[in-house]
């Protein structure tokens, strides 16, 4: 997608553009107890995750008023650790940060870092319905696209994407490298869904902050705190963040293709009918059996 060359490593497809970045983050990031990481395949919340955690986590160091994500943006608050660091230096220099640092990375489970899956560094998963999360990747590739590169059609991405063959792909393995960590130690990863996330924002806010060890108090839960949180991050008020509006996000791309419409659903409005059910079956085929599932065409229409 977007002329991007994949790489087949470690049994994922890893863009050309991260495969160095991958190899120095498995090789020289010395995971802390106290660090967070905040995973996913590519289109599926991460900006939205970053926002949300790194306001919950730093919410006694600024309040929401002054918060880095208006000037910063989520992207440039929570670094990725594949996309932000080229050097091995650069990698040691980050164990004087303080505590309670957070990272971003698009990285399956098998290829984190080993001593991220070794300390007690916590993790947190994002996952969204895979026809929005592929029409998102193509939508997005197309808009960051050179003027002169020629943008895939739908009809060859979805092929590749329905034989895992796309950033990070296949996209089961991802989902269920993640999945079964967190039914395995639930206690260090965290599994969310896009979905649910839209349709009870509060609820996860509270359960993230919970999970990361910065649990609200009664008095800031009276005080609305988490409504005050979830409208801070939200799509709408993210989308006019100067950081979103004139900044850029990783690898230099403007931070504005990381907010494109924030629906569910959306999917639909692209995919052919047999183009769904293809997905469905392959879900289904891939992942019934784990017991990770995702509400399909129907559902997603109505935004459940
Ligand atoms: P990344 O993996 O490249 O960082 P990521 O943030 O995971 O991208 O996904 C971008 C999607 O999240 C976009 O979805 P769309 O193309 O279907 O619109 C983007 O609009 C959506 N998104 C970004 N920020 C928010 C937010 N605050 N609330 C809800 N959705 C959001």
């Amino acid at each position: 997608m977007g002329g991007n060359i994949l790489y087949q490593y470690q049994g994922f497809w890893c863009p050309k553009v991260s495969i160095k970045g991958m190899m120095l983050f498995q090789h020289h990031f010395k995971a802390q107890k106290t660090d967070i990481i905040l995973a996913s395949i590519p289109k599926s919340g991460t900006t939205w995750l970053k926002a949300l955690a790194y306001t919950v986590v730093n919410r006694s160091h600024y309040s929401l008023e002054e918060s880095p994500l208006f000037t910063n943006g989520p992207h440039g608050v929570v670094p990725f650790l594949e996309f932000d660091f080229s050097s091995k230096n650069q990698f040691q220099e980050l164990d004087k940060l303080a505590k309670s640092r957070i990272f971003g990375t698009h990285s399956p489970y098998l290829a984190l870092a080993r001593s991220v899956k070794e300390s007690a560094t916590k993790i947190v998963y994002v996952c969204r319905n895979p026809l929005d999360m592929f029409i998102s990747y193509w939508k997005f590739s197309g808009n960051i696209r050179k003027e002169n590169e020629k943008h895939v059609s739908l009809e060859d991405a979805f092929d590749k994407f329905c034989q895992g063959v796309h950033g990070y792909g296949p996209f089961w393995d991802h989902l269920l490298g993640y999945w079964k960590a967190s039914i395995e130690t639930p206690d260090k990863v965290l599994f969310l869904k896009y979905e649910d996330m839209k349709k009870n924002n509060v609820f996860h806010i509270k359960k993230l902050a919970d999970f990361l060890g910065f649990p609200f108090s009664v008095d800031e839960e009276k005080q609305g705190l988490i409504e005050e949180i979830s409208k801070l991050c939200s799509f709408e008020s993210m989308e006019n963040y100067e950081a979103t509006k004139s900044g850029t996000g990783p690898l230099g791309i403007p931070a504005s293709a990381f907010l494109r419409k924030g629906k569910v659903g959306d999917s639909l409005n692209y995919l052919t009918p047999s183009m769904v059910g293809r997905v469905e079956n392959l879900i289904q085929e891939k992942l019934q059996v784990s017991g990770l599932s995702f509400c399909m065409s129907d559902k997603l229409q109505n935004g459940a």
